[in-house]
């Protein structure tokens, strides 16, 4: 058993408070990870606030890490202490019938637990100094300094990448990316519209320029996004908020009919709704990305389907995360891709709420907690 600082979400809706835990030590098939660094994603703050169906509290959130092994169970072959690493919210292990069948990335090895909070075996190895069990979060609780994950949810890379841009491949950047190369297939010369231009859609963007897209539309009721946007690709800004009518009508008309493939990347029902309905009659491909919180529910008139739209979604880019990660970072790290300007705010771990409260104002794309 040791000791590690950790931010705590104690209740929903509630700051998170930083303190002291106990964490004991790996069990067979896990590994103690001390995390450098770690991304605040939307998705924390979702379940933060209470929004999330699965949330469970007292948790330690986080799921954008990246760090270092420090010890590793029984049984672990495929990583040693010393090794960097990037925690997978999204498992591989390369067993069950998931992993087995190339149409998903979604293993289901130990998805039961972690849903509940807890590691493969039906324990927490996190509690409070009086003995209270705290939740893991989506296998990985990286808002504390030192964590325990199972070996299958771990993904190797190499030990030159910096951690504080990094860890960001745990998450936003493998997710936006992802969901233009693996979940959409786009082609080149294609045309497609981004719903949301923040730590999610920005990367989206940048996978879409990545592809070859002719035409690439950012959507964001917030101008100040399209700055960056346009750095990653954009090449038409629209505000649905200074639009004079339907925002699906203008989306339609801009891009000569609909979009090849649409991305929501808000989260928000509505704004799904209209990026279904902007994608090209006969053949257009909407794409889910943002989560929803509970009891929202998606609706459109068949019609939109039965003339040839198709609705999708993507988690976590459709990317299997112990071989497709490293990859990514080797291209972070040989200039294919580029994270460092999505970083906007390096904050202490006392300062993470000040993380979520720049995300609500829309001042940052992504704030970096480093340990
Ligand atoms: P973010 O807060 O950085 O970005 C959201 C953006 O959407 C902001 O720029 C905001 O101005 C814009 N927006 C909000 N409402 C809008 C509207 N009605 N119309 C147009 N734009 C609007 O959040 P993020 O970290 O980029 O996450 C985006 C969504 O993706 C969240 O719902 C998150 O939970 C989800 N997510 C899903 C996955 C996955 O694997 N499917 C992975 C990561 C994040
Ligand atoms: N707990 C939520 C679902 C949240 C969700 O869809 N999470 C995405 C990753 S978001 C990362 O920022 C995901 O991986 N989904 C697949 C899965 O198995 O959770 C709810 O609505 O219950
Ligand atoms: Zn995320």
């Amino acid at each position: 058993m040791m000791r590690t600082r950790a931010a705590v979400a104690v209740a929903a809706g509630q700051p998170l408070e930083i303190m002291e835990v106990n964490l004991e030590g790996p069990k067979a098939g896990e590994v103690l990870v001390e995390i450098k660094a770690t991304g605040l994603c939307h998705t924390d703050e979702f379940t933060r606030s209470g929004d999330d169906p699965e949330g469970i509290f007292p948790a330690i959130l986080g799921h954008e890490g990246a760090g270092v092994v420090i010890e590793v169970g029984e049984g672990v072959t495929s990583l040693e202490v010393g090794d960097h690493v990037i925690p997978l919210y999204t498992p591989e292990c390369r067993e069950c019938e998931y992993c087995l069948n190339p149409k998903t990335n979604l293993c289901q090895s130990i998805r039961s637990t972690q849903g509940a909070g807890l590691l493969p075996d039906g324990s927490t190895r996190f509690s409070m100094l009086d003995g209270t069990p705290i939740h893991h979060y989506m296998g990985c609780s990286t808002f504390a300094n030192h964590t325990v994950v199972p070996e299958i949810a771990l993904a190797k890379v190499r030990k030159d990448a910096p951690f504080d841009k990094i860890c960001y491949i745990g998450c936003g950047v493998t997710t936006g990316i992802g969901a233009v190369i693996n979940t959409a297939k786009v082609e080149i010369g294609s045309t497609g519209i981004v719903f949301g231009l923040g730590g999610i859609g920005l990367n989206v963007i940048q996978g879409l320029r990545l592809a070859g897209a002719d035409q690439i539309v950012g959507v964001d009721l917030n101008d100040d996004k399209a700055v960056m946007a346009k750095h990653f690709g954009m090449t038409d800004f629209v505000n649905p908020s200074k639009i004079d009518g339907d925002i699906v009508a203008h989306l339609v008309e801009l891009t000569g009919g609909g979009a090849d493939y649409t991305f929501d990347a808000t989260g928000n029902v509505n704004v799904m709704r209209q990026a279904l309905e902007s994608a090209h009659k006969g053949w257009g491909e909407s794409i889910i990305i943002g989560v929803a919180g509970a009891g929202q529910e998606i609706s459109t008139r068949p019609f939109q389907l039965v003339t040839g739209r198709s609705w999708r979604g993507t988690a976590f880019g459709g990317a299997s995360g112990r071989t497709d990660v490293p990859k990514i970072v080797d291209w972070y790290m040989d200039g294919k891709i580029e994270i460092d300007p999505m970083i906007t705010h390096l904050l202490k771990l006392e300062d993470i709420n000040h993380g979520f409260d720049l995300m609500h104002e829309g001042q940052s794309i992504r704030a970096v907690v480093e340990f």
